[in-house]
């Protein structure tokens, strides 16, 4: 099987982890997570790479460059084993509660002997952590969210990583002649934020020869059942995957009815009982003489009940089978209406790429302007100053001239503090064309602070967007907590858009997120947070957010012209 650049991101950062968890010098961890986020964002495939092709990968030193040769060549590192074998899996299982992390993680097991998620929920109901040194109360209640947080994600896997599985598989079987239709199913489809397991859907005349081809693919494992038209399996990497096989004639109610969701499904097959009709899996029938009336396309079966097709990210009973018989579905964004992207970072911080290459693969991806908004010096940690990121423009002005089919703008990544100020006095601000403002810090205030400050931070006339509204890293971090619905009223009262970030482990606002805000008649933007040029793929994530948030292009401002971005700025700033 192909060594990917994730997977070695994967096992970097894995590496990081236990070595964090083993008490090693923080240097060395860093020099993992640096290296991994690396590998990760490298435009080059490292699978076949030769010694001198890894050590050109930015912050590769010799060392790392030989654990990444071993794994190249082997298929494992050593030292990642070892460390594998020496902790315990409930102490991983510790750590990976958001809030918690390896320092704290090693200290509560070191001093109270807990090694498992049960002992340190039945300790803190004892109080006992307000005993060590550098813990106390407040980092209960913390861990506490922390373990509901990752209880409510349990063993989900991010909607990215999910579809690159199916992808790979779904590829994997075109060369099996018997497979006539094939696609995803069930929330994958859908494209919720976290999947349960893969679906995948093909038609054949040949459903054994189907599965045959499947179970023979590298990255399938274990095979959980296996039937006449269907089968289960666990990944190497134990992801299970449902793979279904259906006749051809057959294929448009099966993959409505995989496809979901439940209640989606319930509702359809209510409205077909009025009608005096029957669906299911294999088709719509008339309830009397059980002949079938439709079920080679989903739009033929969704006709037959009245309605246009109904896009999958909508299919969740949230109004959708209304609207659609009503003939009021949203006419939904897609990819191709971004015009621009309004978020994104360069090495002048923490970016991965220098501006001339984010900006020719943004080029590339044609749109019509492009934001550099690289973050202001009060996020620690970063080097920058005032002066250097002024001194940007007069690269942007440089790199104009290249480009002259796609306005560059730019713009910064302003941090909220606690009162809600940004960085910057107004006279600085104001030499920027678009500010985007984000709370990167003290996310554990109280939701009146947060919401507080927030919403002061979005009466700052240079504040055009607020970024990653909800500071989430999916099993990561938890959401700042803050009223969602005075958010939204005052980004509507004050101008502000509220931004969709594409992160696949942020997906912030989240999709329940933008319907709301939708109703209050919230302006948008969706933007990449590119740190790296591999991660503007992560549009299709944004957008699949934006989807089951019924979002219109109209709702979004990076849809828009570049005039009415900018009449858009224009009116913050004349409030
Ligand atoms: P997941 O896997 O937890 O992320 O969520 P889904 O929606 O993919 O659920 P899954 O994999 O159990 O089933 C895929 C689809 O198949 C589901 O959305 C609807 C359909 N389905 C599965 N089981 C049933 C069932 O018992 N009744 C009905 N009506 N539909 C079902
Ligand atoms: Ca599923
Ligand atoms: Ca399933
Ligand atoms: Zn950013």
């Amino acid at each position: 099987m192909p060594k990917t650049n994730e997977d070695v991101a994967e096992l970097l950062d894995e590496m990081a982890e236990l070595l964090a968890i083993s008490g090693y010098d923080p240097f060395r961890v860093r020099a993992y997570e640096k290296a991994a986020r690396a590998v990760a964002a490298y435009a080059k495939d490292i699978d076949g790479m030769d010694d001198a092709g890894i050590l050109a990968i930015p912050t590769i030193g010799k060392g790392m460059a030989v654990r990444i040769r071993e794994y190249l060549d082997t298929g494992a590192m050593h030292e990642l084993e070892e460390l594998r074998a020496q902790i315990p899996a409930g102490m991983r299982e510790l750590i990976h509660i958001p809030g918690l992390g390896p320092k704290k993680a090693r200290i509560i097991a070191e001093e109270l002997n807990i090694s498992t998620v049960e002992e340190l929920i039945a300790a803190i109901g004892e109080h006992k952590l307000k005993d060590i040194k550098g813990l106390g109360l407040k980092t209960e209640e913390n861990i506490l969210r922390g373990i509901e947080q990752l209880r409510q994600h349990g063993d989900r896997i991010r909607v990215d990583i999910a579809l690159a599985l199916a992808e790979e598989l779904m590829e994997g079987l075109k060369s099996c002649s018997a497979v006539i239709d094939i696609a995803t199913a069930g929330s994958l489809r859908r494209m919720q934020e976290t999947i349960g397991d893969i679906d995948i859907l093909a038609s054949s005349k040949d459903a054994n020869g189907v599965m045959e081809a499947f179970l023979e693919l590298e990255m399938v494992g274990r095979t959980i059942a296996r039937g006449d038209t269907k089968c289960s399996v666990l990944t190497l990497r134990g992801m299970q995957v449902d793979l279904r096989v259906v006749p051809p004639e057959a294929w448009g109610a099966a993959l409505i009815y995989f496809t979901g969701s439940k209640a989606h499904n319930v509702k359809i097959r209510g409205l077909a009982l009025k009608k005096k009709l029957t669906l299911n899996e294999y088709g719509l029938f008339k309830l009397d003489t059980k002949t079938r009336v439709a079920a080679r396309t989903e739009e033929v079966v969704y006709k037959r009940l009245g309605m246009p097709w109904i896009p999958p990210p909508l299919r969740e009973d949230g109004g959708e089978v209304e609207a659609a018989a009503g003939g009021t579905l949203p006419a939904l964004i897609a990819e191709d209406h971004l015009k621009g992207d309004l978020h994104t970072h360069t090495n002048l911080t923490d970016g991965q790429a220098p501006i001339e290459e984010m900006v020719d693969a943004a080029a590339k991806r044609g749109l019509e302007y492009y934001a550099v908004t690289d973050h202001a010096e009060g996020l620690p940690m970063m080097r920058v100053t005032r002066e250097k990121l002024l001194a940007q423009r007069k690269i942007i002005d440089a790199l104009q001239k290249k480009y002259p089919s796609m306005t560059l703008l730019h713009g910064m990544e302003l941090n909220i503090d606690k009162a809600g100020n940004v960085d910057y006095d107004v006279d600085t601000l104001a030499r920027f064309d678009w500010l985007n403002a984000s709370v990167h810090g003290l996310f554990n205030l109280t939701r009146e602070e947060q919401t507080k400050r927030i919403i002061a931070a979005m009466e700052n006339p240079h504040v055009h967007a607020i970024g990653h509204p909800t500071g989430r890293q999916i099993g990561r971090r938890q959401p700042i907590d803050f009223d969602p619905e005075a958010v939204f009223a005052a980004a509507v009262r004050t101008g502000t858009a509220l931004e969709i970030n594409c992160f696949p482990d942020r997906q912030d606002l989240k999709s329940d997120h933008v319907r709301r805000a939708r109703e209050h008649g919230v302006t948008f933007t969706i933007s990449t947070d590119a740190h790296s040029v591999n991660h503007f793929r992560n549009v299709r994530y944004g957008i699949a957010i934006a989807q089951r948030g019924w979002l219109e292009p109209s709702m979004v401002l990076n849809c828009k012209p570049l005039s009415e971005l900018k009449e858009f700025v224009a009116r913050k700033r004349a409030r």
